[in-house]
């Protein structure tokens, strides 16, 4: 048994019929692929299983995986949970980051959540938290393991694309041998890591392309903080084609890049308004306490927060100062 809640929230789901299983808002690899080979163990069993999300997805090059187009768009606030005996939400650290809503009022259904955010709030009835899986797949490996489940090539598929996202195909630190030993076993038992891999990190549009250049033609590096920032006001993002993901794809890029930098931020305000900052650690400094302390969340690695109802410049001077201020108080120790 690798984990004791596996077995409490397996009861659970043999003892109901109906089952809604989430993507979290603006889904990622992890978050689409995990909740595809859940959707696919709970089939098996025979319940009645419904993919909601609260956004479109933008991630179309995932469509090699199995049941992909069942994932719906809902909204939350309108959502009638009643026809559902329980709610699985997977790889989501709060209510928010689920709904997309910032006051949202948890339905009246139960509640488990598999996740591996060290900053998940423990929302649910039954909370399985990791915080040392690299990403949701791998945690569901383990579950269903503990589960007895045979894993098929098309479970195999959606847990590794969800490892392979999280860890940068295995490079981001904290993939370590047990990670690397789950995704051999993954492909033994038929996953295409080098589709994967074409389809999450080789298969980008020129037009985000583009958007990378800008951001990085606009970067600055504080030499003093030891930290890489660029911001994009919203008429830019606009112009360049407002393309979800591309904060995190090119957050990734530079912020865990650049010589002489501890971290890296790419802000992005994506509404008027609606600014969002994406934190990449290059050296293990933790930047998930930089973005609590503005009240966002993440991994050491990797973290991000939304700053909302402030102008461009106001919110980038916010974020800015705060984690100025924050490297000095550390600084004094
Ligand atoms: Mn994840």
């Amino acid at each position: 048994m690798n984990y004791e809640k596996s077995k409490e929230i397996l009861s659970k789901i043999k003892s109901v019929d109906r089952i809604a299983v989430n993507c979290h808002r603006n889904p990622d690899p992890d978050s689409i692929g995990s909740a595809l080979a859940l959707y696919g163990v709970l089939s098996d069993m025979g319940k009645k299983v419904e993919l909601i999300c609260p956004s479109k997805i933008e991630w179309k090059t995932l469509n090699y995986l199995k049941n992909f187009a069942k994932i719906k768009t809902i909204d939350y606030s309108k959502y009638d949970f009643s026809k559902h005996q329980l709610l699985i939400i997977l790889d989501s650290s709060s209510w928010d980051v689920v709904t997309d809503i910032s006051d949202y009022k948890p339905p009246k259904i139960p509640v488990a959540v598999i996740d591996h955010h060290r900053t998940n709030t423990a929302f649910g009835e039954i909370n399985l938290v990791d915080e040392n899986a690299t990403s949701t797949g791998e945690l569901l490996y383990r579950v269903f393991e503990d589960w007895g489940v045979t894993i098929n090539k098309d479970t195999a598929m959606a847990i590794l694309t969800g490892i392979i996202g999280d860890t940068g195909t295995f490079s981001y630190p904290g993939t370590g041998a047990q990670t690397l030993k789950i995704a051999g076993e993954l492909l033994e038992k038929g996953a295409d890591k080098d589709r994967i891999v074409q389809q999450i990190y080789r298969s980008v549009d020129f037009k985000m392309v583009q958007f990378w250049g800008e951001v990085i033609n606009n970067a600055k590096v504080d030499k003093v903080n030891k930290f890489i920032w660029s911001a994009i006001p919203h008429a830019r993002y606009k112009e360049l084609g407002s393309l979800i993901g591309g904060r995190e794809s090119i957050a990734n890029l530079i912020g865990g890049t650049t010589e002489g930098t501890d971290f890296g931020i790419v802000m992005v305000e994506q509404e008027p308004k609606k600014l969002t900052a994406s934190f990449r650690s290059r050296t293990g400094i933790d930047v998930s306490v930089l973005t609590q302390k503005l009240g966002g969340g993440g991994h050491r690695y990797a973290a991000g927060v939304r700053i909302t109802g402030l102008t461009f410049d106001d919110a980038v001077a916010r974020v800015l100062t705060m984690v100025r201020e924050s490297i000095n108080e550390a600084k004094r120790g």
